[in-house]
């Protein structure tokens, strides 16, 4: 079935909730509003469900936390129907899953595809949200909830002459349905996060020639990616409830356990056994090896040395080797990526690393580009693996206002401020799934979409049984919040680094740690707290009742 014939040919604009955005946040979020009997709409800009994975096709895209650990826990028939084939599944694996979701729990009929949201005013006198689209629908609701997605606003920099590119050139976070044929050509890809370690090896094997433009060298673990065994699925499958259980209660939203022993407590060669094992063992288990390998320095520089040390024995040309090898960063404190032959790729005769840490590209050129020190490559195709401008982009691209037409863009001009990462004050009724000042990206986020969809649709339901016209943030318990963020963030390792989620990556962006690092475990205690306590933190207004539509 096609997208446009999925649209829903629903002609109602006035709703109980819009609902912006159609990956796992906004799918989850119909669906639990739907079961209250609510209604709702979902405004998505693609031309189909699965968000991140609708967008991100480049070759090699694949979940980096374990597939039966990503995916939703909130119907069991679903769980036990759906059968992940590989231990880290592919970009089509899991946009074939958010597609199976849509169909099964009948998703489509209240979803709107290629539109785009641009604004949402809050109406002090009716007490609702107007939303508008760039195809012209105004829509109205009591509630507007932002599943707008940390990821999902892709950035190309601003480079002088982009538009200038005779080539074919590409976002990973915006690739081509029909996919690329990189044979033959000479191609070139700025960036080494976590979407071009992954595709790197991939097109390599493909393209004529690749460079690559490396700023900063990340540190890359082993996926070990394998086909998953039927017995492997059928145990995760019978222990589904609990495991779930336990990693909704985890500092990430998974269930492992980590030793309870500090790295420096070890002796060297007890240390590099047990890194030997964690790296063997592939994905985030390295890092379970120790209890404090991203609290202190020194044990960080334990383990990242140790990952140093398997660069430098993987790549075989030592400068090539010293290039890859991060030592800007403590490992972790930029997002870990994981790979399959990402660090082997660079023995392959047709690639070629170019380090512009201190020789930036300061030119696109009708046919490749250009370093600050004059050098050119010629280029078929530019890959930009740039990232995105991640927690506050997509927000931010909406003319979204609250009271008295006060601005999101202006209330955050310093950085996000949020209580609990879901709701703004001066904006009643707005709700965002995984926002800023919430663990949300340092977590399996499917976990903590769920955690936050329950939340809201549990707010939503108190609202209606006591007759509330409208929730809003109490200005001082988001200031307290925010302090706190601020604080759990300044006690770790994470603010030594100029990552994306300090909002480094973008050029005159505020530097303020966006995700809260205090686990999601403890998050949820204390959003359950808060609901428990009648919503402390929280005005519930009840002055104006607009009857449910
Ligand atoms: P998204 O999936 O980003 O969906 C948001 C949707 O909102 C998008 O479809 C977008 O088009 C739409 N939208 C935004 N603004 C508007 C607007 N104004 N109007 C209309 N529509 C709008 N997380 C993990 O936990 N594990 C992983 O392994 C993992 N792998 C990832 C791999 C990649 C390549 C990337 C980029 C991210 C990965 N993430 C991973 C994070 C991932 O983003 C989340 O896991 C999850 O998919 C987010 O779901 P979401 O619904 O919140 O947001
Ligand atoms: O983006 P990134 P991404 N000149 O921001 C470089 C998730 N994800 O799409 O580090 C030159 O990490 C930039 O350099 P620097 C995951 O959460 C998960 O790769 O800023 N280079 C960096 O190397 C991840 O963290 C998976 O110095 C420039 C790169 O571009 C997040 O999405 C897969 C530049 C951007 O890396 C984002 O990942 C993919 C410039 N002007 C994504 N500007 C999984 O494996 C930027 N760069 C599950």
């Amino acid at each position: 079935m096609c997208a446009q014939q999925k649209t829903s040919a629903d002609t109602r604009t006035e709703f109980d909730a819009i609902i912006v955005g159609a990956g796992f946040a906004g799918m989850y979020m119909l669906y639990r509003l739907r079961g209250l009997g609510f209604s709702a709409r979902v405004i998505e800009r693609g031309t189909g469900v699965g968000g991140t994975w609708y967008w991100n096709r480049y070759p090699g895209a694949r979940c980096d936390v374990e597939s039966l650990d990503y995916q939703y826990s909130f119907s069991e028939d679903l769980q036990r129907e759906w059968n992940w084939t590989e231990r880290y599944a592919t970009q089509p694996e899991i946009l074939k899953y958010a597609n199976h979701v849509a169909e099964r729990f009948d998703l489509f009929s209240d979803m709107q595809f290629e539109t785009t949201v641009t604004s949402a005013h809050f109406n002090e006198g009716t007490n609702r949200w107007a939303v508008g689209t760039d195809r012209g629908d105004r829509f109205t609701a009591k509630y507007c909830i932002m599943a707008t997605g940390c990821l999902s606003a892709s950035r190309i920099p601003d480079f002088k002459g982009v538009d200038t590119f005779k080539g074919d050139s590409y976002h990973t976070g915006r690739w081509p349905h029909e996919g690329v044929d990189f044979s033959g050509k000479r191609v070139g890809i700025i960036g080494t996060g976590s979407s071009a370690i992954q595709s790197i090896p991939l097109i390599a094997s493909q393209a004529a020639h690749l460079t690559v433009f490396q700023r900063t060298p990340n540190f890359s673990l082993p996926a070990n990616n394998e086909r998953l065994t039927p017995d492997k699925v059928r145990e995760y499958k019978e222990n589904f409830a609990e495991l779930k259980r336990l990693a909704r209660e985890s500092p990430a939203g998974i269930a492992i356990e980590v030793n309870e022993q500090s790295a420096l407590e070890a002796a060297p060669e007890e240390r590099e056994q047990a890194f030997e094992q964690g790296w063997n063992q592939g994905g985030f288990h390295l890092l379970q090896a120790y209890a404090d390998l991203l609290a202190t320095t020194e044990a960080n520089e334990t383990v990242a040395e140790f990952v140093r040390g398997k660069v430098r024995k993987v790549v075989q040309n030592p400068e090539v080797a010293e290039t890859l090898a991060p030592k800007d960063h403590p490992l972790g404190t930029k997002r870990i990526c994981i790979d399959t032959y990402y660090f082997e790729t660079y023995n392959r005769d047709n690639v070629t690393l170019v380090n512009i840490k201190n020789n930036p590209v300061t030119e696109i050129l009708p046919n490749g580009l250009r370093l600050e020190d004059g050098a050119e490559y010629e280029l078929d195709a530019i890959v930009y693996a740039t990232g995105f401008d991640a927690m506050t982009g997509a927000l931010l691209s909406m003319d979204i206002r609250g009271r008295e037409g006060e601005r999101l863009g202006d209330v955050w001009a310093a950085g996000p401020r949020t209580y609990l990462g879901l709701s703004v004050a001066g904006f009643p009724n707005m709700f965002m799934i995984t926002g800023p000042g919430s663990p949300s990206v340092l977590s399996n986020m499917i976990i903590s979409i769920e955690q936050h969809v329950d939340w809201i649709a549990d707010c939503m339901s108190y609202m209606r049984e006591h007759e509330n016209a409208t929730i809003e943030a109490d200005t001082g318990a988001q200031d307290a919040w925010v302090d706190h963020v601020n604080e759990v963030a300044s006690l770790t390792l994470y603010p030594l680094a100029n990552s994306w989620y300090l909002g480094a990556n973008i050029p005159g962006k505020p530097r303020v740690f966006m995700p809260y690092v205090g686990g999601v475990g403890a998050y949820r205690i204390k959003c359950d707290e808060v609901a428990a306590n009648g919503y402390e933190g929280f005005a519930l207004d009840s002055k104006v009742m607009e009857p449910a539509r």
